[in-house]
């Protein structure tokens, strides 16, 4: 039996299955072949025990015995301590994947959220649609050299940054096919149809429980 808990809604609506970030730690875990087990906190009532464990009343957490992380960043990084696969053990390759990481939530993902959700609500004009567009042609232009982003190999860097950029809204938006390639070829890895084969299933079971 493993210590790795990775905790996640008990249900989600259908949006945004397939999304929730709880997949990016199942991810991670299926690449490293780590064992884990999935618990649940109440999607509808997010009481003072969630609150006490993630300030802000979301997931994912991971438990490592003792030890409770909140942030699927800090997460991720935890998992790459433990496995080679996920982070390289030289100091230039594990700088930078800890660099593509940290570019991939603070650099990217700062910006594509806000956008999509802007868009989602149905903002009549989108204000943050420059300053993303800006973000994607960087990325574009850096991923026409190369396959991956660190260390010269599939890192958590890739895992992080496939996960912000695979988001429908932000995939569809514009022309970017070296960007395109990137996100076809990491989401085709059997870790990641794993993990997200495994979220769907999770959310569909909650579903036939509510029913
Ligand atoms: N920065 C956080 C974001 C977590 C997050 O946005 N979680 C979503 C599910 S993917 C959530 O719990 N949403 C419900 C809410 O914000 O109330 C992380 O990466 O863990």
């Amino acid at each position: 039996m493993s210590d790795l808990i990775i905790w996640t809604y008990d249900w989600v609506p259908e949006g945004p299955r397939g999304f929730v970030r709880d997949l990016r730690l199942r991810w991670a875990c299926e690449e490293a072949g780590l064992a884990y087990a999935v618990k649940t906190l109440p999607f509808d009532a997010r009481g003072p025990e969630h609150l006490a464990r993630q300030p802000f009343g979301q997931v994912p957490l991971l438990s490592d015995g003792q030890l409770d992380l909140f942030e699927s960043g800090a997460g991720l990084l935890h998992l790459a301590r433990k496995s080679e696969m996920l982070m390289p053990r030289d100091a230039s390759g594990e700088a930078q994947a800890l660099q593509w990481t940290i570019a991939a939530l603070n650099s990217i993902e700062m910006v594509t959220v806000p956008w999509w959700f802007l868009e989602i609500t149905g903002a009549k004009e989108n204000c943050l649609t420059g300053w993303m567009q800006s973000r994607l042609t960087h990325i574009e232009r850096t991923l026409q050299g190369r396959d991956w982003l660190a260390g010269g190999r599939f890192t958590v860097a890739d895992l992080l940054m496939a996960d912000v950029l695979r988001v429908p809204k932000v995939r569809a938006f514009g022309d970017r096919p070296a960007t395109e390639a990137y996100i076809a070829r990491i989401t085709d890895r059997p870790a990641f149809k794993q993990a997200h084969a495994a979220q769907m299933a999770h959310f569909a079971a909650a579903d036939a429980a509510r029913a």
